[in-house]
């Protein structure tokens, strides 16, 4: 029976697989979980997908979904209706209209604008000969900023993005801002986003993202004990 569950590559620290973990837990997918080494990917992760990044679900009928947004997709709106409770106690809040349009925007903004200068921020060194090379760290994370103040205001007063529920936004957005508080967490604690650290402590504390931040061994396709996340 376990054949015929969905497979997904992931690495446990990259904010584009957690937010496939947090949508595909939200929605109580039960699948394989592969842990990847991203320095000693395994070969059938790159048959399936070539280009090489995680997360990676492969589908039961071998159907590839090889982007972190197109994952919690497919997992909120296939399973939609079980949705719950167990982790958020209630049902991801549902977006339309000008809330869908602004968190799509959101969304947009922080896998370009605010990725780019976060990557910066956290590894000056690494882009040291890019086009930006004269920026500094600190620089980038004023940059960076510009983001931080636009989520600070949209949550103002609610304790989640889009009310006093979770919706798919704060699960894209959180592993991101997470990342960007772990690179000087006093700083963060200690700046403006007073809002910002409540929604993100209030995730970061809560059974479901400790349910996705467990620990597991890489996979070796000559192991035969599967992790099967339910
Ligand atoms: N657009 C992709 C980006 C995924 C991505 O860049 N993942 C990084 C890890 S955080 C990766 O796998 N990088 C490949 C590598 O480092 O070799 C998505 O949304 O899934």
């Amino acid at each position: 029976m376990n054949d015929r569950l969905p497979i997904l590559y992931s690495f446990i620290r990259c904010p584009y697989a957690i937010r496939a973990r947090l949508a595909l837990c939200c929605a109580k997918t039960v699948y394989e979980l592969r842990e990847v080494r991203l320095k000693d990917k395994p070969v059938s992760l790159l048959e399936y997908s070539p280009k090489g990044t995680v997360p990676v679900l492969i589908l039961p009928d071998r159907t590839v979904i090889e982007q972190s947004l197109d994952i919690m997709f497919w997992a909120l709106e296939k399973n939609n209706t079980k949705q719950n409770s167990q982790y958020t106690n209630q049902p991801l809040l549902s977006l339309s209209g000008k809330d869908k349009e602004y968190a799509d925007y959101l969304i947009k903004e922080n896998d370009g604008n605010f990725k780019y200068a976060l990557d910066r921020y956290k590894y000056p060194n690494r882009y040291a000969n890019d086009e930006n090379q004269n920026s500094t760290s600190l620089e980038w994370r004023n940059e960076a900023e510009k983001f931080l103040k636009e989520l600070e205001n949209q949550l103002n007063p609610h304790a989640y993005l889009f009310g006093d529920q979770l919706s798919y936004a704060d699960l894209a957005l959180m592993p991101f801002v997470r990342q960007f508080a772990k690179v000087d967490p006093e700083w963060f604690c200690n700046s403006p986003y007073k809002q910002l650290n409540n929604w993100l402590n209030k995730i970061e504390q809560s059974d479901l993202f400790e349910t996705v931040i467990r620990k597991y061994e890489p996979w070796k396709p000559e192991c035969f004990e599967r992790i099967i996340i339910k």
